[in-house]
C-alpha cells in the first residue's frame, strides 16, 4: 500500500528538467554493422530507443526507471530498464574501444548512462515509454510516445537525402520535465546540491564543454551553450530554430500581406464590374 501522503505543495513553483529520448538505427551491413549471430533473417536493422539527460548529464534523480512498449511482434515487448543501464549487465568498469585501443571508461552505473533498450528488427512502429519518477516525488509516472524510425524522413528530397547519406537515422526530441508544485521532500532532492564527497562522477552535473555549469554543484536544468558530437540540443541549437522561426514568420506574413493586396485588388475589380 502506499505510504499515507501528509506532505505538502510547494505552491507556486515550478520545476523543469530537460532530458532527450528518441531512437537511433542501423541497417545491417557486412562490413559496418554485422548481424549478430542468431538474428532472424528477416531483421534488416539494429536499433536503440533511449531517454536520457541532455549532454549525458545525470536524471536518475527525478526519473527511477524507463519502461519502453515495443511492438507485440516482438518477444517480451514490455521493457523495464532501472538503473544501472540495461546495456551494461554487472557493477564495474567498461573500456569503450576504437581499433582495439580503449578510449573511454564506462562505469556501470554511472550517473548518465541512458535508460535504453537494443534491438534488432525489420519494421517502424510507435514505442510508449513511460516514465517513472523517484518515489519521493509521489507523482505517476507519465507516458510518451515515439516513432522508431528506421528508414530516411524528412519533409523534403534533400532532408531525405541527407539522411540517406548518414550512417544512421536518428530520431531524437528535446523534452522537458515539468514538475508543477512539487511536494516539499522531492523539491529539495531536486534543488538541493550534489554530495561530491561520494566521489568523483557522483549524481548530479558534470563540467562539461560547451557550457555545462557545475560550480554550484546543482542537479542542473541548464542546457550546454553550444553542441558536440553526439549531443545535438543546446543555446545554439534553441538560437538556430529561433531564427528559423522568425525567417518563417516573416515570410507568413508577406505572404498574407501579398494576399491581402490580391484580394483587394479582386474586390476592387468586382466593385467596377458591378458599376458598369
Ligand atoms: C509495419 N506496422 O508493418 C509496422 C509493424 C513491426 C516491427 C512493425 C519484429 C522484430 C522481431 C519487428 O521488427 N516488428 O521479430 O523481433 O511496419
Amino acid at each position: 500500500m502506499a505510504p499515507p501522503n501528509n506532505q505538502k505543495r510547494v505552491k507556486g513553483v515550478q520545476i523543469f528538467r530537460p532530458f532527450v529520448y528518441g531512437s537511433t538505427a542501423k541497417l545491417f551491413d557486412p562490413a559496418t554493422n554485422p548481424k549478430p549471430p542468431g538474428t532472424p533473417e528477416d531483421h534488416t536493422h539494429s536499433w536503440t530507443v533511449f531517454v536520457k539527460g541532455v549532454d549525458d548529464t545525470d536524471i536518475t534523480y527525478w526519473c527511477k526507471k524507463v519502461q519502453f512498449k515495443l511492438h507485440d511482434s516482438i518477444p517480451n515487448p514490455l521493457r523495464c530498464t532501472d538503473f544501472p543501464s540495461y546495456l551494461l549487465p554487472a557493477k564495474g568498469i567498461y573500456w569503450k574501444k576504437q581499433a582495439n585501443i580503449p578510449i573511454l571508461a564506462i562505469e556501470a552505473g554511472a550517473p548518465g548512462t541512458p535508460f535504453q533498450v537494443h534491438e534488432t528488427g525489420w519494421g517502424e512502429f510507435e514505442i510508449a515509454i513511460k516514465l517513472y519518477y523517484i518515489p519521493e516525488s509521489l507523482e505517476k509516472p507519465q507516458t510518451l510516445y515515439h516513432h522508431l524510425r528506421l528508414h530516411p524522413y524528412g519533409n523534403t528530397e534533400t532532408e531525405k537525402e541527407t539522411m540517406r547519406q548518414a550512417p544512421q537515422i536518428i530520431s531524437w526530441a528535446y523534452e522537458e520535465q515539468l514538475f508543477n508544485e512539487p511536494y516539499e521532500q522531492f523539491y529539495d532532492l531536486l534543488t538541493s546540491p550534489v554530495d561530491r564527497s561520494k566521489g568523483a562522477g557522483g549524481k548530479g552535473t558534470k563540467m562539461m564543454k560547451g557550457g555545462m555549469v557545475g560550480s554550484s554543484g546543482e542537479r542542473t536544468s541548464l542546457i550546454p551553450l553550444s553542441c558536440r558530437p553526439g549531443q545535438p540540443f543546446s543555446r545554439e541549437t534553441e538560437k538556430a530554430e529561433l531564427k528559423r522561426l522568425r525567417e518563417a514568420q516573416g515570410k507568413v506574413e508577406e505572404m498574407t500581406k501579398k494576399l491581402q493586396s490580391e484580394l483587394r485588388d479582386t474586390e476592387k475589380e468586382l466593385a467596377s464590374l458591378k458599376e458598369g
